[in-house]
This record gives structure tokens, sequence and C-alpha cells, in this order.
């Protein structure tokens, strides 16, 4: 029989160089995950080389109307936001991302002939952060760019930022929504720490809507999203010498009404023996690994989480078709 999978992880130690690290972490990570019930992996996996193109591809399906209407509320509202926010602010920017939008904000702080004091990208892609932070500087040179290269779900402390700037957050994207209610609030709690009583967020969320429509766009007609979704499974077989075979699992994604959710699966399409990172991972026939929740949000339940946070909506703006929110919070 084989032994409990947790007993035989190595203990990551000072002595380990960082790749091994890494790979420890990634194992004790997935062999966790597949040995739930039921079986998950977590939604970071998603975003290697060929997962981040992947994504960028979603964002531009015609069923994916998220990032559209999110830009729409932006190129709409950002120079509200300039002017709501102030001078001298600091915007900090969780999951920096492609930086397209945060450009919106920038110019429109600028237009305003109030530049940012500073702007502070956040992410875990060492690589990624250093593009944009390149840019940026690069483009608005008269604003200093303080690059925190971090998880930013686990508590960070920020460089030191010009004296009594006012900290104005960003986290667009619904990224929220892939985190559980319980962890938003903690999220958006940790956040508010950081911004301390004056401060703002800025926060792009998606609406709850019409199931036929959210299940679109999670499972698009040309199949990228399926690609997404069964990549992290390539990306086990390289990364962790997995032996998945991607034609024997499909993609499934719905909305679960009761949880407000779309949930996105990795299903067995028959029962199977897979090896991870040296370890058996059985499947039945139909089983399947839960690699994503995307909570969508009415209004009800976005006024408990940020309440539940310690922020205050002050404004909500919402694109054309009425599928996408861009909240303007203050610490209450
Ligand atoms: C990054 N995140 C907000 C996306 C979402 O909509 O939950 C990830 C994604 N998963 C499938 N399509 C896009």
């Amino acid at each position: 029989m084989t032994a409990p999978l947790t007993r035989r992880l190595p203990a990551l130690g000072a002595s380990m160089s960082p790749r091994a690290e890494v790979d420890s972490a990634l194992r004790a990570d997935v062999l966790h995950g597949l040995t739930m019930v039921p079986k998950t992996l977590p939604p970071k996996l998603f975003y290697d080389a060929a997962g981040a193109a992947l994504f960028e591809r979603i964002t531009e399906l015609p069923e994916y109307y998220l990032t559209r209407a999110e830009l729409e509320v932006m190129r709409a509202h950002a120079r509200d936001i300039a002017t709501l926010a102030g001078e001298h602010c600091a915007l900090i920017e969780y999951g920096s991302g492609a930086g397209i939008k945060v450009r919106l904000l920038l110019d429109a702080f600028a237009s305003h002939d109030h530049p940012v004091a500073a702007y502070v990208p956040i992410d875990i892609s060492r690589e990624q952060l250093a593009e944009v932070a390149s840019r940026i500087a690069a483009e608005y040179p008269t604003t200093p760019v303080h690059s925190v290269c971090a998880d930013y779900t686990a508590p960070l402390r920020l460089p030191d930022l010009p004296q009594r700037a006012r900290r104005v957050a960003f986290f667009p994207g619904s990224t929220i929504g892939n985190f559980h209610p319980t962890e938003a609030a903690a999220f958006l709690r940790r956040v508010r720490h950081t911004i301390a009583d004056d401060g703002v967020l800025v926060l792009g969320v998606d609406r709850r809507k019409d199931s036929s429509i959210l299940n679109a766009a999670y499972d698009d007609a040309a199949g990228v999203t399926a690609e997404f979704n069964l990549n992290m499974l390539r990306r086990l077989n390289r990364e962790l010498h997995a032996d998945f075979d991607l034609e024997r699992f499909r993609h499934l994604a719905f909305f679960n009404d009761t949880a407000s959710r779309v949930e996105m699966h990795l299903v067995s399409v028959e029962a199977q023996v897979v090896h991870v990172a040296g370890e058996r991972v059985a499947f039945e026939a139909g089983e399947s690994i839960w690699t994503e929740s995307s909570y969508k949000y009415d209004r009800e339940r976005l006024d408990a989480l940020v309440t539940s946070a310690g922020f205050h909506i002050t404004h909500l703006w919402t694109d054309s078709a009425e599928r996408f929110w861009v909240a303007y919070l203050d610490a209450a």
C-alpha cells in the first residue's frame, strides 16, 4: 500500500537551492490537492508562460466580456477616480499584469496636473513585473516606480512611500472573484491595513448574471478556455514528471447558482491511474479535479464582503451592458 503522500514529502530546508525549494513547494501543493476529496489544484498553476499567453487570448474572446466591460468602465471613470482621490497619491497595484488598465489611471492623474507621487506594482512574476516597471518608468518619467515582487495573497511589506501620500490600491480584473469569500474578506482586510485610514481601494468585480452568459464565458466555442484549463496538466507533466494524458481529461465549466460561482474542473473521462512526482493518483470515471472558482457578486454579497473588511462603497460604476462593476471604496 502507498504511504500517505504528506509523510513522504521532503521538508523545506535552509540548505536547499532556490530551484529545489520551488519544486518542493509545487510538489507539496499538487500532491496535497490531489489527495483531497474532491481533488483540487490551485489556480495559480494556470500561469506558466503558455498559460499566461492563453489567458491573454481569453481576454479577447467574444464570450469573455469581463476585460472589455472593465476597460469600458475605466475609460469612462478614470478621471472621476483621479478627482476623488485627489493630489499626492501613491498608486499600489495588486497583480500588475499587462499594465493596460493602470495606464488609464496614471493618465487621468496626470491630466489633472497631479501625477501620482509613486506607482507600486506588486506581482509574483519577476519577469512580468520587471517589464511593466521599466515600461511605466519610461512612459511616465516623473513617476517613481517601486516594484514589489511578492505573492500578494500573503501579508507583505511595502517599500517606504512618499510622506503623507494617500494610498490608492488598485485590484482590477475581478481577480477578487478567484478567492473564496472568506479568503477575499481576509485579503481585503490586509489591503485595508496597508492603505490606512485615509486610503482608497479601486476594485474590479464581475457581477452575478444569467448562467448562459457565464457558462459561455468560461467554455468558449473556440476551446481556448479548455486549452487554458488542460494546460495545467501539461505543466505538471513537464515540471513534476507526471504522465497525464490530456486526451483522457475534459474541460468542464458551469455556474453553481447556490454558491454564486463559476467552477472549472478537469474531468477524467475514464477510470485511470496517473503518476505525479513519483506518486500514484487514481481516478474513477467521471471524477474531476477542481481547478478554479470564479465568484460572481450581486450588490448584497458585495456590500457584505467589503463591509466585513472595513470598507465602504462610495461609488459603483458599471458598463453599458451592466455586467461588471468598478467600485471606489473608502476605508470606513
Ligand atoms: C483571472 N481571473 C479573474 C479569471 C476569471 O475570470 O476568473 C481567470 C479565468 N479563468 C477562466 N477564464 C478566465
